[in-house]
């Protein structure tokens, strides 16, 4: 298997689950500029049509693409792991959980990296404050947002270090929880290779 990123783009919550999951996946880095290229030297476009990352490149050669979908993927080739619920309420729960975080925080916030103007900026900023109160709302007094380390954390984690580097205002709570969820092993050695900061 192999997956297609860009450092600190959405592609890092399946990278963060390829480690928790301690499966075995190569990583190719895509470079997005005037043509979309791979480390490999492929036009990414032929991969995925859209352009836009996380692909996940199966064995078979299929591709995959979708954040969420690769995250229940990658959780379903490690069961053991336990970072997907496949039974029960939680698996809605979990199913609620990731579509709020794709379509109200991944797409929330993500227009801000195309530098929209000062107007456009700051709804995005209103909207996302809103959203990130939405979300420390669902993780209540819970360690994680289904209790126990989920692909949702993943997720999050993506959305809330973008929301630091757009200098939105994270509450104390979901500081605490994305520090928490910073320090765990998995999430450094991910984070390491993609030569992002890890503290
Ligand atoms: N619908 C896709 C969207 C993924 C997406 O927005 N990827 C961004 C990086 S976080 C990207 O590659 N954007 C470049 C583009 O769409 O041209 C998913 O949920 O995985």
């Amino acid at each position: 298997m192999k997956l297609y990123y860009v450092p600190g783009a959405c592609s890092l919550a399946p990278h963060i689950i390829i480690r928790e999951a301690g499966l075995d996946a190569a990583l190719d880095r895509v470079t997005f500029g005037k043509e979309r290229l791979t480390e490999s030297g492929r036009n990414f476009y032929d991969i995925n049509p859209q352009g836009a990352v996380p692909a996940l490149e199966l064995d078979n050669g299929e591709v995959l693409t979708e954040a969420q979908v690769l995250l229940q993927y990658l959780a379903a080739q490690a069961p053991s792991a336990n970072l997907a619920p496949v039974t029960g309420h939680e698996r809605w729960r979990l199913l609620e959980t990731l579509n709020f975080i794709a379509t109200e925080l991944h797409k929330g916030i993500s227009p801000l990296f195309r530098k929209p103007n000062e107007e456009a900026q700051r709804a995005i900023v209103d909207n996302a404050v809103n959203r990130l109160a939405l979300l420390e709302r669902k993780l209540g007094d819970k360690d994680y947002l289904l209790g126990g380390f989920s692909i949702a954390d993943a997720y999050a984690f993506v959305t809330l270090n973008w929301a630091r580097m757009f200098s939105i205002p994270v509450s104390p709570k979901l500081t605490a929880y994305f520090e928490c969820i910073r320090a765990r092993p998995a999430v450094q050695q991910a984070l390491k290779e993609e030569g992002l900061p890890t503290s």
